[in-house]
């Protein structure tokens, strides 16, 4: 056990960092958030922003392969039907002009089993990963992801993913509140604005790590060799 350099305090707080008791969550790495033509390009944001964190990500999730770290990736879509798209959400997304459920390079924008929801080929998962999917911003909300993690005895959580101000600050803010451990990774996370990436992480080291800490995938390397 030994902890990861991190802001502001050595993480986890009890030192108990360990492959038995760690995940290395990895948020909604999907073509629709970070690929040409989905949805995040349809928006007209900046996919260099949340494409960033691939290949710091890449290189982490081979040395998390290699130690055995438990892996979960998070993907976001809906249902074909859409039955489980709140009105509002449809309703924002067309407003912006990348309508949930639309038809567009990708495939239908968001939508379960379509090229542009599955998580890019860099990062893809492999067989013994968990897959969990959501229908909202939360990694918690309307999943088994809490009844797994308890399952595996896991506790604290390595957080990673795009996009840091929604899907994985929302996933941090559930994990928080249910009692898990969390560090976010400032290099394995991307947003579609850069104040916002930065503000993001800035939140998270407030009232002494409200959520939790901020490290980087160079720090966890570091520690998993200490392991
Ligand atoms: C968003 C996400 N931004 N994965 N989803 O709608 O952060």
């Amino acid at each position: 056990m030994t902890t990861i350099k991190a802001d502001p305090y050595p993480w986890p707080y009890d030192a108990s960092f360990s492959v038995a008791n760690t995940a290395l969550v990895i948020i909604d790495m999907q073509t629709d958030f970070c690929g040409y033509g989905g949805y995040v390009d349809k928006m007209g944001y900046d996919l260099s922003l949340t494409r960033a964190p691939i290949e710091p990500l890449r290189a982490l999730l081979s040395a998390a392969r290699r130690v055995g770290l438990p892996i979960i990736h998070t993907r976001e879509g809906h249902r074909p039907d859409l039955a489980d798209l709140p009105a509002n959400k449809r309703w924002r997304s067309q407003r912006i002009g990348a309508g949930i459920g639309d038809p567009g390079p990708c495939g239908r924008i968001l939508v379960r089993g379509e090229p542009g929801w599955e998580i890019i080929a860099e990062l893809a998962p492999i067989v013994g990963e968990a897959i969990i999917d959501k229908p909202g911003k939360g990694s918690f909300c309307a999943t088994d992801l809490e009844l797994i993690l308890h399952t595996r005895g896991i506790r604290n959580l390595l957080l990673t993913g795009i996009t840091t101000d929604v899907c994985v600050h929302t996933t941090m803010r559930e994990a928080n509140d249910r009692g898990f451990e969390c560090a976010i990774l400032a290099d394995c996370t991307g947003a579609t604005d850069l104040g916002n990436h930065h503000a993001a992480l800035k939140m998270v080291t407030m009232q002494g790590g409200v959520f939790g800490v901020v490290t980087d995938s160079r720090a966890v390397h570091d520690a998993l060799q200490a392991l």
